[in-house]
C-alpha cells in the first residue's frame, strides 16, 4: 500500500512538517486530525485541499478526526488574517457547525471496520473548563514570549489596531485540543493549511511538555493561482461555497473549467483523486491539444462529482452546453439566470407578451443584438437569429408569454456565441 506521505509528496500537498513525520507514517497507521471553525453555514473550496487531505489519510489506512470548532469558534482564529473577527452568536455557531458536519461528513467513511472516522464538536471540552484550571493546567505551558513570536500574532501587533486577548489566546485552545485528543483518542498527528502552523506547532509543544511525549504536525500549502489571482473566490470577490444553495453546482463547475492552463494540473493532484499516470496523461493533452482544455473539463467534472454528485454534474455540463448553442430542455428559470447571469440583459413586461405577442423583430430590435428593427430583420431573414437557442427564421414570428421559460426569461442569440437575455417582469 501506497505511504500517504509520498502520496502527499507527488500531489506537492507538503508544505512543512514536524520531525518524523515521514518516518512515522512509512511505519506505522496513525489517528491524525484536522479542524474546522464554523465561521460560517458553509464551508468553501479553500477548505477541499484538509478535507480530502482526511480523505486521503483514511484511504491509506489511518484514522481520521475532524474537528468541528463549535467551542474555538467562540474565540477566533487570528492566523492569516489582518484585522480582529466580529464574535459570532451562540446560535450561530450551532447552526453553522451543524450545517458544516453534513458537509464534512461527505468525504469520509465512519463505518469503516479497522479505522472509521468520527466528528467531535470541541465545545464539548472547551466550554467545560474553568479559567482557574485553564490558566494554571494549560497557561502555565506557554510564555507570552513564545506566543508573541508566532505569525499570527507577529502580523497583529505591528497594525495599530492590535489583536484582543480573546484571538491571542486562541492558539492555546488548538494547543488544548490536540492533548485533549492525544489522551482521549490516541492521535498523534495534525494536518492543516500552513497558516495554522503556529496553532499546530503550540499543541505538538504542550504534549511534549506536559506528557513528555512525540507529535507530529503536517501542513498543506495554501492554494493560489499561477496569475496572481485569489484561489476560490470568483472575479467579483465571493467565496466558491460547497453549499448548492450558495454556490450552484452550475457556477462550481464552471470556476473549475476556467482554470488557467498553468493551474489545471495542480488542481488535478490537490482536488482530485486520479492517480499519477491519469494526471500524466491529461498534462499531454494540456500540451498537445490545449484548445480542448481536457484537463480542465476532467477536473470539473471530478471535483463537481465528488462535491454535489453524478446528477448534480449532468445538469451543470447540460448548462455549460447552453452558452454553445445547447438546447433548454429541463432547465429552469434559477438555471437560466444563472447561466446567463453574465451577458447583457433588458427588461420587457408580462403585458407586451399576452395576447398577440410581440413580433420577434421587435424583440430583437430593443435588445443589444441589433442595432435597428431593419437590422433585426435581416439578421433573422439571414438565419443567424436564434431564440431560446431555436433558429427562427420569420422576422414577424410572434413570440408571447409560452415561449418564455417559465414565464420569466427569453434567451436571444446571435450567431454562435453572442447572447441577450431578456427578462420578463
Ligand atoms: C480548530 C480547532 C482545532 C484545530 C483547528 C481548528 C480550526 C483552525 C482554523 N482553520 C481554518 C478554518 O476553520 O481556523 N484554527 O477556516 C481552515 N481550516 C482548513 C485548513 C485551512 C484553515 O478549516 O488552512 C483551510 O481549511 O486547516 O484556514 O483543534
Amino acid at each position: 500500500m501506497t505511504n500517504v506521505f509520498d502520496e502527499f509528496k507527488w500531489r506537492g500537498l507538503v508544505y512543512d512538517h514536524t520531525d518524523g513525520v515521514a518516518e512515522i507514517l512509512g511505519r506505522e497507521k496513525v489517528t491524525v486530525y484536522n479542524g474546522f471553525d464554523p465561521t460560517a453555514d458553509s464551508l468553501h473550496i479553500g477548505n477541499l485541499v484538509p478535507m480530502m487531505g482526511l480523505a486521503r489519510f483514511q484511504r491509506l489506512g489511518h484514522t481520521p478526526i475532524v474537528i468541528a470548532g463549535g467551542g474555538t469558534g467562540m474565540i477566533g482564529d487570528p492566523s492569516g488574517r489582518a484585522t480582529e473577527r466580529q464574535l459570532l452568536s451562540i446560535e450561530q455557531i450551532e447552526a453553522n457547525v451543524a450545517a458544516q458536519k453534513v458537509q464534512l461528513a461527505h468525504l469520509l467513511d465512519f463505518e469503516a471496520k479497522s479505522n472509521p472516522a468520527q466528528i467531535i464538536n470541541n465545545a464539548d471540552w472547551l466550554t467545560a473548563i474553568s479559567m482557574m484550571d485553564f490558566l494554571r493546567d494549560t497557561g502555565k505551558y506557554f510564555t507570552v514570549n513564545y506566543m508573541l513570536a508566532k505569525d499570527s500574532v507577529k502580523s497583529r501587533l505591528e497594525r495599530e489596531d492590535g489583536i484582543s486577548f480573546t484571538e491571542f489566546s486562541y492558539m492555546i485552545m488548538q494547543a488544548f485540543d490536540f492533548l485533549h485528543l492525544f489522551d482521549n483518542h490516541n492521535c498523534i498527528m495534525q494536518a492543516g493549511g500552513s497558516d495554522q502552523w503556529g496553532n499546530i506547532t503550540a499543541g505538538v509543544e504542550l504534549i511534549r511538555r506536559k506528557r513528555g511525549e512525540k507529535a507530529y504536525g503536517l501542513v498543506y500549502p495554501l492554494i493560489t493561482n499561477a496569475d496572481g489571482s485569489k484561489f476560490g473566490k470568483t472575479a467579483s470577490g465571493t467565496n466558491i461555497w460547497l453549499d448548492p444553495q450558495r454556490t450552484s453546482p452550475y457556477r462550481f463547475y464552471q470556476y473549475w473549467l476556467n482554470a488557467n492552463d498553468a493551474d489545471a494540473i495542480n488542481y488535478l493532484k490537490y482536488f482530485t483523486w486520479l492517480n499519477q499516470f491519469e494526471i500524466k496523461a491529461l498534462e499531454d493533452a494540456l500540451f498537445e491539444r490545449p484548445h480542448l482544455r481536457e484537463a480542465q473539463r476532467k477536473l470539473a467534472q471530478e471535483i463537481t462529482r465528488m462535491i454535489h454528485g453524478e446528477t448534480a454534474l449532468a445538469k451543470a455540463e447540460k448548462a455549460a452546453s447552453v452558452l454553445f448553442g445547447g438546447d433548454l430542455e429541463g432547465l429552469d428559470a434559477d438555471d437560466i439566470a444563472d447561466i446567463f447571469a453574465d451577458v447583457p440583459s433588458s427588461q420587457i413586461t408580462q403585458s407586451q407578451l399576452t395576447g398577440a405577442g410581440m413580433p420577434l423583430a421587435d424583440l430583437l430590435a430593443a435588445s443589444s443584438l441589433a442595432n435597428s428593427k431593419g437590422d433585426a430583420r435581416r439578421s433573422i431573414k439571414g438565419g443567424g437569429i436564434y431564440l431560446n437557442n431555436q433558429r427562427v427564421t420569420d422576422p414577424n414570428q410572434a413570440v408571447t408569454l409560452a415561449q418564455s421559460i417559465e414565464g420569466k426569461f427569453l434567451a436571444l442569440r446571435k450567431g454562435k456565441k453572442k447572447y441577450h437575455l431578456v427578462q420578463v417582469i
